[in-house]
């Protein structure tokens, strides 16, 4: 593996199992995702709903689409715009501030989540991370075991579009290769990309890493049980709109950039409920 952390769609040589040559914290004992066993959680009473604030409302400014080489995030243009969309309660060490969202998917052929259930993938997964409020910088959360929360989200294939996902879906098309950026024009709230309200309590609750190097062991995990529904024509448009950094003169779509499931160890997962 050269410098560089890549998926196996791109190279196998400097795909996830080559990562702990890269950063030796990736071959570390808790690290993210894991397989979720439902046979094997630990219901944990205290785990009561998380209170989402700023989620509701249109954000001040613009939401920016960015293809980093890896995913396709969206963050807000300026950064202090998110200082009041915030995560706390549901068992969490602390208030946590959003700082961008991102999604990791599959091919045509099979599906993508990161974290699997009872040894199944999903066809996609929405990471929303957040940063401890104590810190400042992601450098500076880094160094802290609670420094970054992230929420993640299972997709679930519907025949017709999910309609919230309309501007995201039309924003592709101008960031499919590595670099690109693109302010949308129009505005929607967080809360509109979420499984439908009200059905968030059901969650399981670990401490993990980041799914990509460096993999920091930082991260409080949060998974939620309720999929959100993305039209198949919607899922697709990821799969085939998007490409990794050119390593020729070819183009390559950006597929399959998911880090299979980690060895759980002496961790344990939680469940909001029975
Ligand atoms: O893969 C993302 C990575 O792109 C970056 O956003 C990082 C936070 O700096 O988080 C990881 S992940 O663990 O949320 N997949
Ligand atoms: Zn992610």
């Amino acid at each position: 593996a050269g410098g560089q952390w890549c998926y196996d769609s791109q190279d196998p040589k400097c795909g996830p199992s080559h990562w702990k040559e890269l950063k030796a914290t990736c071959g570390g004992d808790k690290q993210s995702p894991v397989n979720i066993d439902r046979r094997r959680l630990q219901r944990d009473s205290g785990l009561g709903d998380i209170l989402f604030e700023g989620y509701d409302q249109a954000p001040p400014g613009k939401w920016r689409l960015a293809n980093n080489g890896h995913t396709v995030v969206l963050s807000l243009a300026s950064e202090l715009a998110s200082e009041h969309i915030t995560i706390s309660g549901g068992g969490l060490p602390s208030r946590y501030r959003a700082l961008q969202l991102h999604f990791h998917w599959g091919s045509p052929a099979g599906n993508g989540s990161e974290h699997t259930l009872d040894g199944r993938q999903l066809p996609m997964e929405l990471h929303i991370v957040h940063i401890n409020v104590k810190y400042r910088t992601l450098a500076e959360a880094k160094g802290h075991p609670n420094g970054l929360a992230v929420l993640g989200f299972f997709f679930q294939v519907s025949e017709t579009p999910n309609a919230n996902y309309n501007t995201i879906v039309a924003g592709l098309r101008n960031v499919s290769q590595a670099g690109d950026s693109v302010d949308l024009a129009s505005t929607f709230r967080l809360s509109t990309l979420l499984p439908h309200a009200g059905r968030l309590s059901g969650y399981y609750r670990y401490q993990g890493s980041l799914t990509t190097p460096d993999c920091s062991e930082v991260v409080v995990w949060t998974v939620f049980e309720e999929p959100v529904e993305i039209g198949r024509e919607q899922l697709r448009a990821f799969v085939s709109t998007l490409h990794f950094p050119a390593a020729g003169p070819t183009l390559l779509k950006m597929t399959n950039n998911f880090r299979p499931p980690q060895p759980l160890r002496s961790r344990k997962v939680f469940a909001s409920r029975a």
